[in-house]
């Protein structure tokens, strides 16, 4: 785009400007957020631009190693989770950190620390990584009331109710990053030119009711009953299917366009696939911010109480009628 156009498109709201104008509006605010959100806004940067090279840099391919969850990872798993890392750890406003890369949670030492919990997947998205396809950061945000102490794994181990902020940052045909603070959902574009994110939609509002179903069907015959009765009158409705197999790029669409996504329970995954701290909940509360919802199967997925790092949970999330479609499915099913 012509740097003309784009001056007539936009006030140039940077993500920084946007950050600090919103810490401006509560007084009480230390900046510690807003330190912490720019070092995560580095990090997408810095990941963006070895997804972007990955084909030229020999970056694609695998890394000889697996994470906790018996994946083998490829090479930009383990450069993006040193990336946030490193990203989190520098802000000097973190005090526990929780990567679906690394089997414990990371206690950030004395002198170093701060109030922030951050949960992310570094690269959602693996088995997209060395084709080209859109893959995706995402992270949620806890907070430590007491000052000082020592971090511990129950700071984590909270509802997603008790997130304060969360956002993903998409790696596609431009690079995304879209959070929530609890006040609703802002949409940010990467300006490769100036290696700055620049709002682009501000306020973003889930459509009500959508016409794209999302999910993996290949897994239909170890469905329970109410995702297969779900799935049928999506078919029924001549719903459209679109399935990328990237939950940041997945959600993304679902964000925009409307509809839902859903990574239920099957016979093989009992708990579903999707990691409960850093894929569903911070997903779940960007949704709900953007006046849609997120379902377990059983509950509202911010109200789950995690009882370890990574948990597993299965989720439907997307537009308010159609989550509401398959909550009556699985409260028919309860009550049979
Ligand atoms: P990953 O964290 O190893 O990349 O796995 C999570 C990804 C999600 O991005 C996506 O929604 C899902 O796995 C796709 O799984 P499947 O290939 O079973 O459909
Ligand atoms: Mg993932």
């Amino acid at each position: 785009m012509e740097h003309s156009d784009q001056l007539k498109n936009t006030d140039l709201m940077t993500l920084t400007r946007f950050i600090l104008n919103e810490q401006h509006k509560y007084p009480e605010a230390t900046g510690d957020l807003t330190i912490l959100l720019n070092h995560i806004a580095l990090g997408c940067k810095f990941v963006q631009s070895a997804v972007n090279k990955a084909g030229l840099a020999k970056l694609i391919g695998l890394a000889g190693e697996q994470n906790v969850q018996g994946e083998d990872q490829k090479k930009l798993d383990v450069l993006s989770n040193d990336v946030f890392i490193k990203a989190l750890t520098s802000s000097g406003r973190t005090r526990v950190l929780v990567s679906e890369e690394n089997e414990d949670a990371i206690l950030i030492e004395k002198g170093k620390r701060g109030r922030y919990c951050v949960v992310f997947d570094p690269l959602d998205g693996s088995s997209n990584i060395d084709c080209a396809v859109a893959v995706g950061t995402i992270f949620g945000i806890y907070q430590v009331t007491e000052p000082e102490r020592e971090g511990k794994i129950e700071d984590v181990l909270q509802p997603g109710t008790k997130m304060v902020s969360a956002g993903y940052c998409m790696y596609g045909s431009s690079c995304e990053l879209v959070l929530t603070t609890g006040e609703g959902v802002t949409g940010f574009t990467l300006d490769p030119s100036l290696g700055e994110f620049i709002l682009t939609r501000a306020n973003i509002k889930i459509p009500k009711a959508g016409k794209i179903y999302s999910v993996n069907q290949g897994n239909a015959v170890n469905w329970d009953a109410p995702t297969t009765a779900y799935v049928e009158a999506c078919q029924k409705k001549t719903k459209s299917l679109r399935y990328i197999g990237s939950m940041v790029a997945d959600v993304h669409r679902t964000l925009l366009y409307g509809g839902i996504f859903l990574y239920p329970a099957d016979k093989k995954s009992p708990s579903g696939k999707l990691r409960v701290l850093y894929e569903c909940f911070p997903m779940a509360f960007i949704m709900e911010q953007a006046g849609g919802q997120a379902f377990t199967g059983k509950g509202r997925m911010l109200e789950l109480v995690p009882t370890k790092l990574h948990e597993r949970s299965p989720i439907f999330l997307g537009s308010y009628d159609d989550v509401e479609d398959v909550k009556k499915l699985y409260a028919e099913k309860a009550s049979s």
